[in-house]
């Protein structure tokens, strides 16, 4: 004849399997309901978030934030899809670069010392204020693919 099981222990058991369900539960909706932390983004709604505005826009008297959808292979800033980007700023303005990509990992180097690495699901920003006039030249340092020469652009400093 089997020993029967102490009433206690069928409680306990009870009581530790419904504490894991609704501690699952309540896991995943936390998980679900959570917003994206700051600087993280769904790749796949940038609609929904502030790379719909892509482009140059001024954020003060020298002050201009340039947004950027980094795409196979494309720096999009708004501009024609077949055309690289350019902007002119006018000397002594701050520009702030907020930039992520639609799908693989892309790179802006602007000079030898400033390299964007722009990643899908992240927002990379970079802040740089521009006190000499002149040419400003970028171009995406991580190979992406076989239209990764297209990705170039041009910041136009004014003076
Ligand atoms: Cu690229």
């Amino acid at each position: 004849m089997r020993p029967a099981v102490a009433p206690w222990k069928i409680a306990a058991a009870i009581v530790i399997g419904l504490s894991i369900t609704v501690t699952a539960a309540l896991l995943s909706i936390w998980f679900i309901r959570t917003p994206l932390q700051p600087g993280v983004i769904d790749p796949l709604r940038l609609n929904s978030t502030e790379f719909r505005d892509r482009g140059l826009f001024q954020t003060g008297p020298t002050d201009y934030t340039l947004r950027i959808v980094a795409k196979e292979w494309v720096f999009d800033a708004g501009q024609r899809r077949d055309e690289p980007v350019r902007v002119v700023i006018p000397v002594g303005s701050t520009l702030t670069i907020v930039a992520t990509s639609m799908d693989t990992t892309h790179a802006l180097g602007i000079d030898a010392d400033t390299t964007l690495v722009i990643t899908a699901g992240r927002i990379t920003r970079h802040t740089q204020t521009y006190s000499t006039p002149g040419s400003y030249p970028f171009v995406c340092t991580t190979y992406c693919g076989p239209g990764h020469p297209q990705m170039t652009g041009t910041i136009v400093v004014t003076p």
